[in-house]
């Protein structure tokens, strides 16, 4: 197990979700922009014109990375806030803040982690190309990928292609609850084939720009559990975990889909060339994934092409978001990845509650079900390292209360409130016992477990 380095105890962010449009020069529109202004998508009409004012705000989010003694922060790159059209001109000014952003981090001690992606495409390509159903798309984002190494890669060591391919292929084209807003599944296939493209050109161009550091894609998967002893469910429940975890960690490990989905899904699922395929073979240096919850799964011949079915875990207490807790799943999930994809160290790259309706009291906001979220999941990620994944860091979800997507506002995710009108910002509980948690040691504290006292909250949350 481990490594000398330090643990990246920390937390994550997203671009759209907390930057806001302001400042650093105009920031080019990108498709969640545009799916904001549909009426009906997002709960509440939320848009990421404002979201946490994190562009001009960064300076204080640091001090309150800072206040929870977080080891990394994981943050991602607005293509459009760089190259406003996606190719062509840059925003100097949007390049700068990134800049800026960093050296506030090293600063602080704080190891930055950068993803390159995170679902905010710049809305000249989708409009101009068909996006990321285009193989032009993934050489544009080798081009603005390299440039981001250029300027930020003499201090970030730690970067993530594409944050949840999966997300974006099924949220976006299949399942179209994200933008763009498609249920196609064909489609679906053809945006996760140029994403993995995507993901094998910028890891190319990182590579052999001899950069120090390390790469890979972040995935995200719910374990599946099978719905009983059967051998059919049993094998439904790996068939589900390839067609989720698998579409994209398959690619990128071994350089092509499972078997499975290739039997499945026959011509619906795009060939690689020889050259895609050779890119992608071994293309990541670590595995890393999101975890939220896990789903049973049962055999279904002759419904779904893979023959199968699942669903959220039952009987579980859920969060704000309907997802049911369980944090076993994470162990496994992690289990499971680290046995397929060669025993690489595992970054775990988002974990997190939502609630809803939470408020500051006195300067205080009290989320017990949060810190029991995040310490039984902490202990999970500990049983699957006694069983030999080589766990190098964790990531929260997320620094503080953001836009959450087609859910608006009103799901909170933070360690921090943020009060979207006066953007003031107040440490929850969870912030303040996550702190605690790095202070004793991370790790250690499991084995000296004391309960943080939290009735001087108000003061040390300011
Ligand atoms: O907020 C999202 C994040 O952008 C991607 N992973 C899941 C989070 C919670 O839904």
């Amino acid at each position: 197990m481990a490594t000398s380095k330090p643990f990246l105890w920390g937390a994550a962010t997203s671009a759209f979700q907390i930057e806001g449009s302001s400042e650093s020069g105009e920031r080019g529109t990108n498709i969640w922009d545009v799916y904001c202004e549909i009426p009906g998508k997002i709960a509440g009409q939320g848009t990421g014109l404002n979201t946490c004012d994190h562009v001009r705000r960064y300076r204080d989010d640091v001090a309150l990375m800072n206040a929870l003694n977080l080891r990394a922060y994981r943050f991602s790159i607005s293509w459009p806030r760089v190259i406003p059209q996606g190719t062509g001109a840059l925003n100097a000014a949007g390049l700068d803040f990134y800049d800026r952003l960093v050296d506030e981090l090293v600063a602080a001690g704080i190891v930055p982690c950068a993803t390159l992606y995170h679902w905010d495409l710049p809305n000249a390509l989708q409009e101009e190309q068909s996006g990321w159903e285009h193989s032009d798309t993934a050489n544009h984002f080798a081009e603005f990928s390299s440039i981001i190494f250029k300027r930020l890669g003499d201090r970030v060591k730690h970067w993530f292609t594409i944050n949840e391919p999966w997300c974006i292929a099924y949220g976006g084209y299949i399942g179209g609850g994200f933008a763009p807003g498609i249920q196609d599944r064909a489609r679906g296939f053809q945006v996760g084939h140029q994403l993995l493209r995507a993901h094998a050109l910028a890891v190319a161009a990182f590579r052999s720009g001899g950069y120090d550091g390390e790469i890979g894609i972040g995935l995200n998967s719910e374990f599946m559990f099978p719905a009983s002893d059967s051998k059919q469910d049993h094998d439904a429940a790996q068939r589900a975990l390839l067609d989720m975890a698998g579409w994209f960690g398959d690619p990128v490990w071994f350089g092509d889909y499972p078997d499975e989905m290739r039997s499945a899904y026959g011509d619906m699922l795009p060939q690689f060339s020889d050259e895609d395929q050779e890119l992608l073979t071994r293309s990541i240096d670590f595995i890393a994934t999101n975890y939220y919850f896990s789903d049973v799964v049962r055999a279904t011949p002759g419904q779904h092409p893979m023959a199968y079915e699942r669903a959220p875990c039952p009987n579980r207490p859920t969060t704000a978001m309907g997802w049911p807790i369980v944090p076993e799943g994470l162990e496994s999930l992690l289990i499971w990845l680290s046995d397929r994809y060669g025993k690489l160290p595992v970054y775990l790259t988002e974990n997190g509650m939502a609630k809803e309706n939470e408020t500051v009291e006195d300067g205080c906001v009290h989320d017990p079900e949060r810190i029991e979220y995040i310490r039984t999941h902490f202990e999970a990620a500990r049983r699957a390292m006694e069983k030999g994944v080589d766990l190098r860091g964790y990531f929260v979800w997320s620094l503080i209360d953001n836009l959450e997507w087609a859910h608006g506002f009103a799901k909170r995710f933070g360690l921090v409130h943020c009060d979207f009108e006066t953007q003031v910002r107040t440490i929850k509980d969870s912030g303040l016992w996550y702190a605690d948690w790095i202070a004793r040691g991370g790790w250690d504290a499991i084995e000296s477990p004391q309960h943080l006292d939290l009735s001087s909250a108000g003061e040390r949350g300011k």
